[in-house]
């Protein structure tokens, strides 16, 4: 039985290590920040993920599952680290770096290097560089493949067990290896490449989403200018046969959709057009959104001589979760909080307390607020009715039919 050790324990790394451990294999799992390793070793996780938590207790009760801040021998290593970019768009590769650097000395003859960050085409190729460079013996005696999480946050549990996966190793052997080592707890198809096309897949995914939903929110500003219901004309579209966009929102958000695309820009500047436009489109988006609440903030106080009390509803940066990375919806009330003189209540069902949000209920904000702003389309939101008269600016096709 392999030994597993998982550099990275978050939203992507601790479902891949429990749903390992949980078919027997003996896995730990390396993370830099001590509280989340001493958080996991007490068989508890550190962000919302169905189903996980029991999984985490149940692999950690039974020992198959460890949390520590440093790695030990083991017989595969898969890198599961965070890849933001810097300042100017720049893909930002030290985390995958340095998680290499650190199991380096451990690596052995027969061993499996799997890299499945999101990482910008050449990555793995640079990693084994670096291995061999420092470890010549390795050369030729150890497996090295990328194999990219596809999973969606909130069904992780389901999609990593069912999903496809495309595995690139950096040679045929390593492919077949690595596909050997997946075959045993993932139940979609294995879909075999090199290195260069898996990481480029990867980014081609998440960028299509993200041109995808651009169409969707230039769409319904047009709409807005034009007096037309966009939810409506969207699910008119939609009964083509062959067309399918998908849903406005007031951006994109997450640590995927809104970064990848700048990983493709940063390699290819003079090639990207339609992928770059895409990105301000979708950015722009919450920009347009805060125009418009300041909009009927200042006709409230026009009309009114007063000014209005506005609850941001969600400020998750997608529906049904806790996670607040790269959120338009965060963006947008902290806006609203700095560029009105408004009392601003932020209602969000995923999160008890927030140090710079004043969390409120939904009921309360039903009492107080004089403008209700939809940002986010939690399933607590749907089907609710408020009080009448109130000002409701929909940003997500809450109020759709
Ligand atoms: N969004 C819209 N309209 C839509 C769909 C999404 O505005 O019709 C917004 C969401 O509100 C959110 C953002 O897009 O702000 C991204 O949400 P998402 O649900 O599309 O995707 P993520 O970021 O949670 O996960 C994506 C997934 N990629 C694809 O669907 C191609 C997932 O499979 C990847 O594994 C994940 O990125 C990742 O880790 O890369």
């Amino acid at each position: 039985m392999y030994k597993i050790i998982c550099m990275g324990l978050g939203y992507i790394g601790l479902p891949t290590a429990t749903l390992i451990a949980g078919r027997g294999f003996d896995v730990l799992g390396v993370d830099i920040n001590e509280k989340v390793v001493e958080v996991i070793n007490r068989g508890e996780i550190h962000f919302i993920e169905p189903g996980l938590k029991e999984l985490v207790q149940q692999s950690v009760v039974k020992g198959n599952l460890r949390a520590s801040t440093k790695p030990e021998a083991g017989d595969v290593y898969l890198i599961v680290v965070p890849t933001p970019f810097k300042e100017n768009h720049e893909p930002d590769i030290s985390y995958v770096e340095n998680a290499t650097r650190t199991v380096l000395p451990l690596l052995k003859k027969g061993d499996l290097f799997i890299i499945e960050s999101t990482s910008p085409v050449m990555t793995t190729e640079k990693m084994s560089d670096i291995i061999f460079s420092e470890r010549p013996e390795l050369k030729g005696n150890i497996f090295v493949a990328y194999c990219p999480e596809r999973v969606l946050p909130g069904n992780a549990l389901y999609e990593l067990e069912y999903n496809d996966r495309v595995i690139g190793g950096i040679d045929e052997n390593s492919t077949s290896k690595a596909c050997s080592f997946y075959s045993q707890f993932v139940k979609g198809t294995l879909h075999r490449t090199n290195a260069r096309t898996a990481e480029m897949c990867k980014l081609v995914e998440n960028s299509s989403r993200d041109v995808q939903i651009a169409f969707a929110n230039e769409l319904s500003i047009i709409c807005a200018q034009n007096g037309i219901n966009v939810w409506e004309l969207i699910e008119l579209a939609n009964r083509h046969p062959r067309v399918h966009i998908l849903q406005p929102g007031c951006g994109v958000g997450g640590h995927c959709i809104a970064v990848d695309p700048w990983f493709i820009i940063a390699q290819n500047p003079q090639q990207t057009h339609l992928i770059k436009q895409a990105r301000d489109v979708n950015d722009n988006k919450a920009e347009w959104c805060i125009n418009q609440i300041m909009e009927s903030y200042n006709k409230f106080i026009a009309d009114h001589n007063r000014v209005p009390t506005i609850a941001c509803m969600g400020i998750a940066f997608k529906p049904d979760i806790d996670d607040l990375r790269e959120s338009p919806a965060k963006y947008i009330a902290s806006e609203v909080i700095a560029r009105t003189k408004a009392k601003v209540f932020i209602v969000e069902p995923n999160i008890k307390e927030h140090n710079n949000f004043p969390i409120i209920s939904l009921k309360q904000a039903d009492e107080q607020a004089d403008i209700v702003v939809w940002l986010v389309r939690h399933k607590e939101f749907l089907n609710k009715r408020l009080t009448s008269g109130k000002i409701e600016l929909d940003f997500c096709g809450i109020l759709k039919k």
